[in-house]
């Protein structure tokens, strides 16, 4: 059994002011479990809920392996903050089996954005932490490593359930610490119409508890990354800022397309944000992404906003790339022979059973894009890569567009920073 600590429920903390404007701050009630499980129930007959001492959750040990030239790996999470208690599942016998809660509609303003985040863990039912692998884009009930999610369960007046999916999992996954779940959605004039929104927690392996802490629905605010700017810039988090590689996804499934962490380096045209000491000089966070990678096309991944992509908008692409042998070396590549990184845009329609969606993916419409800058590669240095994309009816007429890094040979791995989109044509 994990270590449980029951918590004594403090009535005297709701008594202060509570105006819509503070109830509302966080449209989560008790989302940091002070109030012990108040306002929370579960999905699922035997989930249950337990409540567990922050400070008892496992500590980091081990160190991943890094790159073997200057860079380091970014390995400093803030874990100050949580204290107090956390809520685990007690048993979860289906992958939708979680803790929930029904939203306070009353506390969402209609067409609003709202931000969602969760700290969040998996144990096992002895209380060791899992490893889930955040970066696999779709969800496949049969594997073991799927992450858990924040989603909302809507129920319509004549009792049909409709689930939306408003927080995603945040890799790289550390199993013994928190980890985020992240995401941002609008309040649709559909919500309002429903007789109940509940929030649940979803996807975690079955057999395994979900722990969680800090939950939080607030509207976006200046602070919020990934909010939509057209005009600007396609690309979010493409500079590894955050220091996580949030809204990025790696093409393929996990047993072909290696992993991906953070590491401290030192990239051209980086601000200085990460560090204030000018003599240290990994000053900036980038991608690394390596391992087992078995296909060329193995590569980081992201989904656009197709809404910001009008037919014959025109597009440029560009980011700073250096690539690494099996052997954690960086190596040359040949431009002429079209041997160096690419990027591919790509569009598809989900629907159906898997296998269909399987013949859609075959079927897409994509561009493998070459480097339009022409000077030669130089091993040991940045690489400025360059291009452009145009959106076409054919990609347009699908539900979503993504682009990925490609034509990285297999084994192989890159470390990529400054991945930007800007518009030329809008
Ligand atoms: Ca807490
Ligand atoms: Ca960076």
């Amino acid at each position: 059994m994990i270590p449980v600590r029951f918590i004594p429920v403090f009535i005297g903390i709701i008594g202060f002011g509570t105006s819509l404007n503070d109830k509302c701050s966080n449209v989560v009630r008790n989302g940091n479990f002070e109030e012990g499980t108040k306002d929370w129930k579960f999905i699922g007959q035997n989930t249950g809920l337990l409540l567990i001492s922050s400070d008892r959750i496992p500590r980091p040990k081990s160190k991943q392996p890094i790159p073997k030239q200057q860079e380091q790996k970014e390995n400093e999470r803030d874990s100050s903050i949580h204290h107090g208690s956390a809520l685990s599942t007690a048993q979860r016998d289906q992958w939708y089996h979680g803790m929930s809660q029904e939203l306070q509609i009353d506390c969402l303003t209609q067409n609003q954005y709202y931000e969602v985040s969760m700290n969040v863990m998996i144990l096992d039912y002895a209380g060791k932490p899992v490893i889930c692998d955040p970066f696999q884009y779709h969800f496949d009930p049969s594997t073991s490593t799927t992450c858990p999610t924040l989603a909302l369960q809507l129920e319509s007046k004549d009792n049909q359930l409709k689930s939306i999916p408003i927080g995603n999992p945040i890799g790289p996954w550390n199993p013994t610490e928190w980890n985020e779940v992240y995401g941002i959605f609008q309040a649709t004039p559909f919500f309002f119409q429903q007789k109940r929104v509940e929030m649940y927690v979803t996807n975690a392996p079955v057999g395994h508890n979900e722990v969680i802490d800090n939950v939080i629905i607030k509207p976006i605010s200046t602070s919020t990354v990934g909010l939509r700017t057209c005009s600007m810039e396609l690309v979010k988090n493409g500079d590894a800022e955050t220091k996580d590689a949030r809204f990025w996804y790696l093409k393929g499934d996990a047993s072909t397309y290696g992993t991906l962490e953070i590491i401290l380096t030192s990239t051209p045209g980086s601000s200085n944000k990460s560090n204030n000491d000018s003599k240290e000089p990994f000053t900036n966070h980038a991608f690394y992404h390596y391992g087992n990678r078995k296909n060329k096309w193995n590569g980081m991944w992201q989904k656009l906003d197709q809404d910001c992509l009008g037919i014959g908008s025109k597009w440029k692409i560009s980011l700073y790339i250096k690539i690494l042998n099996k052997k954690r070396e960086e190596i040359w590549c040949d431009t002429k022979k079209r041997a160096c990184p690419e990027i591919t845009f790509e569009s598809i329609t989900i629907r159906g059973t898997v296998t269909e969606n399987l013949r859609n993916l075959i079927k897409k419409p994509w561009e493998n894009l070459q480097n339009l800058v022409t000077k030669p590669w130089v091993q040991g240095e940045w690489n400025r890569f360059e291009t452009e994309f145009t959106m076409t009816e054919a990609h347009k007429k699908l539900d979503e567009t993504w682009f990925y890094v490609s034509n990285i040979e297999p084994g192989h791995g890159y470390i990529i920073d400054n991945i930007s989109m800007v518009p030329i044509m809008y």
